[in-house]
């Protein structure tokens, strides 16, 4: 008998698919595979399910798309049941309503918590995948899905002398279970996306001072977040069903506009910047039908954004610093917080520009600028993530051959719809890039998704396949298609994170597929109806004795 090799190898169990990942994606993932009869396993990092809901603990961390679509649609029972409180609701309450789903549908049972996937190999004389975690689990399974978030690996500048700072460093996509408080502290937040134009205001309520490190100024619509009142929340649920059918076409629904901001007068479009304003949200960036397609029309929307911020911040100066003048609004993804703009003309309340006084190192008491040391006790990151493929580039993922997924990906992500990529058979990748993923409401993404992976893996049980991996053609073809979907669009003039701007040397690529979520549902089904069309399937391997 050889010597027993030294990484354990998976008990006997062959599971029907391993999860990486217990936040929304996930969960669903656990629950349709389940009723489908399937068997699964998932890995989670966290100590608990949530994903990104778990992590970003901030104050003010709140979901931009209104909480009556921001929610599971798959049961009927548990969208009449489930009450929320606020027009958008806030994290403690998006978490509690995921560890409800949790609780309803028994999935925890179904995860490792506190347990990260480090590797995953393909086993092609097998057609399994063997996983691997930091807690020594190897475990294998016929199909393996990734569903580890587009946003879900923070990323903290490197910042030289940031290891000698003598207070608290935080990151609001990492922020800490344990009670903070900032009263009487010196606080600087790095980052103006949305996670630190919606923590700002938070935190100059409650901090001796606060001091904002702004490096690009973003366009920040009024949230107008309120109670949710009972009458709009039952005559929201008495046609769920006909609403959720049409979110599966539109993903959120915003009050979209037939009419360019070119072809009305000026006081219409006044008026109707007016209205989307006072209203708040998202919505504003639908005020007419171009303003993602057309820099004339965009520059009518951020003229009228630009105005709001002059006419709000008192400081000349500060409002001047504080207006977008880079990059079309909407181009970088649009903010949605509430006083973001009053909140500068707070006594404690300090922007530093820095494109004008940039950050030249972190001292044991502050952050030293060019002009001088802004003395602090607490830094708070809100510099965000490697999107989109930062969660799976990060584990050793090996396809057919040993070939490394980051490898493959070193140019930028190339896949079939987003879903899989070729060389990596039965790995499906859920709203990752080459998928509307973040671009459209993240939950009727998901289970566009997870509904097509399980209906696949139904389909190839019933036909005797063991495996599935795009022709590379058809996602060569699927790049094309996902970089032309982007050119119609005014997201590739902004260095933004949809591009991999924000992350020194990732290649420039726009990841999300833009053509909306309803066209690609339906390129989707079309593949699936036509025999899955550009993937190539494999029969299942003999059994062996
Ligand atoms: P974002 O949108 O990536 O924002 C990160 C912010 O941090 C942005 O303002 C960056 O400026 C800034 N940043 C990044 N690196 C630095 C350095 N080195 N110095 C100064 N400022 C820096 O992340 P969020 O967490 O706010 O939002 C991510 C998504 O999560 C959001 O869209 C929602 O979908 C939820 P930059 O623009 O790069 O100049």
């Amino acid at each position: 008998m050889p010597a027993a090799t030294a990484l354990a190898e998976p008990k006997s169990q062959l599971w029907d698919a391993i999860i990486v990942g217990a936040g929304f994606a996930g969960l669903h993932a656990a629950h349709a595979l389940r009723q489908a009869g399937l068997s699964c396993l998932g890995f989670e990092t966290a100590p608990d399910v949530g994903g990104v809901w778990h992590w970003n603990r901030y104050p003010g961390a709140r979901c931009d798309v209104e909480s009556m679509q921001y929610s599971y649609g798959f049961d009927e029972t548990l969208q009449q049941e489930w009450v929320w409180r606020e027009r958008f609701a806030p994290q403690p309450e998006i978490l509690e309503y995921i560890r409800h789903v949790a609780d309803r549908f028994g999935l925890r049972r179904h995860f490792r918590f506190a347990t990260s996937v480090t590797a995953a190999e393909f086993d092609a004389a097998q057609a399994t995948w063997l996983v691997r975690t930091d807690r020594g689990d190897a475990e294998r399974a016929r199909f393996l899905i990734m569903a580890s978030g587009g946003l879900s690996v923070t990323r903290l500048p490197d910042i030289p002398g940031l290891g000698t700072f003598r207070g608290e460093v935080m990151h609001t996509g990492d922020w800490p279970t344990r009670p903070l408080s900032f009263a009487g502290k010196r606080v600087g937040v790095v980052g103006t996306g949305s996670s630190g134009i919606q923590a700002i205001p938070v935190i100059a309520e409650h901090a001796a001072q606060l001091t904002v490190f702004q490096r690009t100024p973003n366009f920040v619509i009024p949230a107008r977040n309120r109670p949710l009142d009972e009458a709009t929340q039952s005559a929201w649920k008495a046609r769920y069903a006909e609403h959720r059918a049409r979110a599966r076409q539109v993903g959120t629904f915003y009050a979209f506009s037939d009419r360019s901001a070119l072809e009305v007068s000026e006081a219409e479009r006044q008026a109707e910047y007016d209205r989307r304003w006072a209203e708040g949200g998202v919505n504003f960036v639908h005020a007419f039908n171009d303003i993602y397609t057309s820099e004339d029309a965009n520059r009518t929307a951020a003229d009228y954004v630009r105005a709001k911020i002059r006419a709000i911040v008192r400081d000349p100066a500060t409002a001047e610093a504080l207006c977008p003048k880079d990059h079309p609004l909407g181009s970088k993804r649009i903010c949605v917080a509430s006083d973001y703009y009053e909140t500068y003309n707070r006594p404690n309340v300090r922007l530093v520009d820095l494109r004008a006084d940039p950050i030249e190192g972190i001292a044991p008491g502050g952050v030293r600028l060019a002009s001088g040391e802004v003395p602090l006790d607490m830094l708070v990151f809100a510099t965000g993530y490697d999107a989109l493929t930062g969660a799976l580039t990060r584990i050793a993922i090996r396809g057919r051959d040993g070939q490394l997924l980051s490898e493959k990906w070193k140019n930028g992500p190339v896949n079939y719809l987003g879903l899989m990529t070729a060389g990596f058979p039965n790995l499906f990748i859920v709203t990752g890039p080459g998928s509307p993923s973040v671009l459209v409401n993240m939950i009727v993404g998901i289970e566009q998704h997870i509904d097509w992976i399980v209906r696949c893996i139904g389909d190839m049980d019933a036909a005797g396949q063991a495996t599935i991996e795009p022709e590379p053609q058809a996602e060569r073809d699927w790049v094309q298609v996902v970089n032309e979907a982007a050119e119609r669009t005014l997201f590739v003039k902004a260095n933004s994170w949809y591009l991999g701007a924000n992350i020194p040397g990732k290649p420039r690529v726009f990841m999300p597929y833009a053509g909306g979520i309803g066209p690609y549902r339906r390129i989707c089904d079309e593949v699936a109806a036509d025999g899955y069309r550009g993937f190539r399937l494999g029969a299942r391997v003999r059994e062996t004795a």
